[in-house]
């Protein structure tokens, strides 16, 4: 199995799944500039849309979209647990991925995060994403994850919410969704994955400050 990933975005999430299976895996970091690998090649050849995840299975298949690669490894390690068992479950299940991916991830922090965004843009997807911010704060309050037990879900909500702290989203306004977040940082699986993700973000950074 290859991960495709860039450190600390939503891929990250699949690594902490595939450290909580305990599973081994390849990690191809992509550069999300140059749309090529670290050792040159072109990403876009792998995803013609050049975002990551992008996940290669041991049969050469090539996944992509986070929901459905984060699927793909809980349906495909179930010892793991990370998704739950049975229809109703599995909706809610796909329920908080969607809204994770939706209405957080790609609604509210990936415009923070795009330094091309305009001002006004982001004004408006920060005053928006106060209702989800507020929804996901009532729905948290009192429980320890999304659903029952850690799922998949976790770790894509908690690689998530780790951007808040380059954006202007201020978690402890919401003091279940801070507690959660602080909570899944200890989790050994999401401080392994976050940690090593950091230091390469960090070399990532000093490459392009070199110009390199
Ligand atoms: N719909 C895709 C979006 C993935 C995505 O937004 N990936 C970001 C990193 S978190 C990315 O690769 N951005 C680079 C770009 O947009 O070119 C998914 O859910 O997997």
């Amino acid at each position: 199995m290859q991960l495709y990933f860039s450190p600390l975005s939503c891929s990250a999430s699949v690594r902490i799944c595939l450290y909580e299976a305990g599973v081994p895996a390849v990690f191809t970091q992509v550069d999300p500039r140059t749309k090529r690998t670290l050792d040159g090649a072109d990403y876009r050849q792998v995803h013609a849309l050049g975002t990551v995840p992008a996940l290669r299975t041991d049969d050469g298949e090539v996944l992509t979209e986070n929901a459905a690669i984060l699927q793909y490894v809980a349906d495909t390690f179930p010892q793991a647990k990370l998704a739950p068992e049975g229809t109703r479950e599995r909706v809610r299940l796909r329920q908080w991925l969607s809204f994770v991916g939706t209405e957080l991830h790609k609604a509210l922090f990936t415009p923070l995060l795009d330094k091309a965004a305009p001002e006004a843009a982001k004004a408006y997807v920060l005053e928006k994403g106060a209702s989800r911010l507020a929804f996901l704060e009532a729905h948290l309050t009192g429980r320890e994850f999304l659903l029952e037990h850690f799922s998949v879900a976790d770790a894509y909500l908690a690689t998530v919410l780790n951007w808040s702290a380059a954006t202007p989203v201020k978690l402890d306004a919401y003091p279940a969704v801070h507690a959660y977040h602080a909570r899944l940082l200890k989790r050994p699986s999401v401080a392994k994955a976050l940690s090593e993700e950091r230091r390469l973000y960090v070399a990532e950074q000093e490459r392009y400050a070199r110009g390199a």
